[in-house]
This record gives C-alpha cells, structure tokens and sequence, in this order.
C-alpha cells in the first residue's frame, strides 16, 4: 500500500520555506530571496518515493496583512492549512523562536492537522547553538518531532522527508511520478523574472512588482523567445528598475534568462518592459486574474 498527502508549511517570511521546497523536490519549483515575503501563491512540490508521495504546499510567510495582496496571501496560508493532511512549522534557527514563531504555533495547535517543527539553517549554527534552538523549539505548544535541518545544505532533510512520508495516509498518488510541481510553466518562468527583480531592489520596490508573461515562443526547437511585463506602482520605481542607461533592466535581464535557459534547458531571448499601473496590489478582480 502506498501513502500519499499534502504537507503545508507554515512560519514567518525569510525562514527557508520555499528554499526546503526546492531541497525536498530536488529541482527549483520556487523562487528564493532574503527579502521577506517572497512567496505569493501557494506552490505544490512532489516528491515521489516507490512507497510514498509527499506533496509540500509552499506558502507565503505569516505576517500581519497591509493591503489586499497581503490579506490573499493570509487567506491562502489558512485555506491551505486547513486542506492538508499535516503541517509543517519551520523556525529561522539563527534567531531562536520569537512572539512570531510563537503565535503561528499557536495557530497550529488549534488546528487538527499534526504538525512537526523543522528548525532551519543549522549550517550557521554551533552545535551547542543548534541544541539551544531544538530546546526553544520542543518547548512550543506543538510539534512531537523536532528536527534539526539545512535546507540550503540539505543536511537532515532526508530524516524529515522520511519522517513526513512515513506519517501520510494510506492511498494513491496523486501526481505521476515524474511531476514536480502544480505550477503551470509560464507562471514559474515570470517567477524566475520576479525573483532577478527582487534580488537587485531594496525596501518597498521587491513588494511593488509583479511579472506578467505576456508570450513565449520557439521560433527553434532550441530557442524560446519570451515576453514579459515587469509591473510597478510608480514613475520613480519604473525609474529605479531601469537604472542609468538601462543598466539596471540589462542586469536583471541577464540574470533571468539564465533562469530561464536553466528551466527551458534552451537558449532564451528575454524581452522585458517595465510598467506602471498604480495600486496594483489594491485591486481585487486583478488580484483574482493573477491567481493569488
Ligand atoms: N544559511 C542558510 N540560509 C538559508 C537556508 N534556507 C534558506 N536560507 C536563506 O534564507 C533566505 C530566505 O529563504 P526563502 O526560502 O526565500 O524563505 P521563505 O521562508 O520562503 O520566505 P517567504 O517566501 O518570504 O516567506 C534566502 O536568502 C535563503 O537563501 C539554510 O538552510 N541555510
Ligand atoms: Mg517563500
């Protein structure tokens, strides 16, 4: 009998949860960054085993909502909690667990799903560090199992999987075993674009963009031409992503056809534009067309 189900991850922005997605799945199904609230939609990553199929449901951090895309995001966190068979809190082990850890665990241990605590970026801790945030972490009101992972070196993320997948339902797959994600190609090619963006800004700029896709296509089997709309709020930020003679939009344009030639396993020809539609984040009906 094999076992199959759906693990969501829960913690606040920043802590590692999309990088452990991509540790897990073995391949890059969601984008990176040390700013906080990178994530946006939640994101399905698969790994298949012979005996089992642990889905990890990504999702964005825990944080207070400032605005209608903040609020989605919020929702989505506890429609996606509610959905899953487990949860999975993740703690920033290089800051200990604080009032944030602590009111998402609280949160959890209201819920019915069981949860296990993954205390990340041990890769920065001592050993006597790392003991020190294991007892932090065991002392919150969840979580029978603690573990002690990097998802940047992977170390310890085998146990954890193993541990989850052991902990799933009876039942069947639900994804052939070579899929790796949920997330349609085109919206993870504008992710890999986004995240180029959000690496290069500061401050308030990484939380006013959205890429849009506009086109790909192959005018060869071997290259893809791809089209996308980078949006912003406003003139100076249009101003800021494209830099003194289009210095700035040349290198993220650089670094995200790398992305995508990565992604694509084809030579790309990436044609962006940079767009300002004000309040974008403000505005329900498109916040629905964007899916999230
Ligand atoms: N040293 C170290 N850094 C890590 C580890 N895991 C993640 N990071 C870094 O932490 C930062 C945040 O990682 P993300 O995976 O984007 O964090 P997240 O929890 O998904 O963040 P949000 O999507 O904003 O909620 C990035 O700079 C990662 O490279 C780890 O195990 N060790
Ligand atoms: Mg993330």
């Amino acid at each position: 009998m094999t076992r199959s189900g759906f693990v969501a991850l829960a913690g606040r922005p920043n802590v590692g949860k999309s990088t452990l997605v991509n540790a897990v799945v073995g391949n890059k199904v969601a984008i990176v960054s040390d700013r906080p609230q990178t994530t946006r939609r939640a994101i399905r990553g698969v790994h298949t085993s012979a005996q089992s199929q642990l889905v990890l449901v990504d999702l964005p951090g825990v944080q207070r909502p400032r605005d209608a895309l903040t609020a989605r995001m919020a929702r989505r966190v506890t429609q996606e909690l509610e959905g899953a068979d487990a949860a999975l809190l993740i703690l920033n082990g290089e800051q200990g667990v604080g009032p944030g850890d602590h009111y998402i665990a609280q949160t959890l241990a209201e819920a019915n799903a069981p949860v296990t605590v993954a205390v990340n970026k041990v890769d920065r801790l001592s050993r006597a560090q790392t003991l020190q945030a294991l007892t932090e972490a065991a002392e919150l009101p969840v979580g029978e199992h603690v573990f002690a992972v990097s998802a940047r070196t992977g170390e310890g993320v085998h146990a954890l999987v193993e541990h989850l997948a052991e902990h799933m339902p009876e039942g069947p797959f639900m994804f052939d075993a070579d899929e790796r994600s949920d997330q349609p190609q085109e919206l993870l090619l504008a992710e890999l674009i986004r995240e180029a963006v959000i690496r290069r800004t500061f401050q308030e700029l990484p939380h006013a963009v959205e890429v849009v896709l506009e086109e790909i296509e192959y005018p060869r089997p071997e290259l893809a031409r791809i089209r996308a709309l980078i949006w912003v709020e406003s003139d100076s930020q249009k101003g800021i992503l494209i830099g003194a003679h289009g210095r700035m939009i040349k290198a993220i344009g650089t670094a995200a056809r790398r992305e995508c030639q990565r992604e694509l396993g084809c030579q790309v020809h990436l044609d962006l534009a940079v767009r300002v539609r004000r309040e974008w984040r403000a505005d329900e009906g498109l916040l629905d067309r964007l899916g999230i």
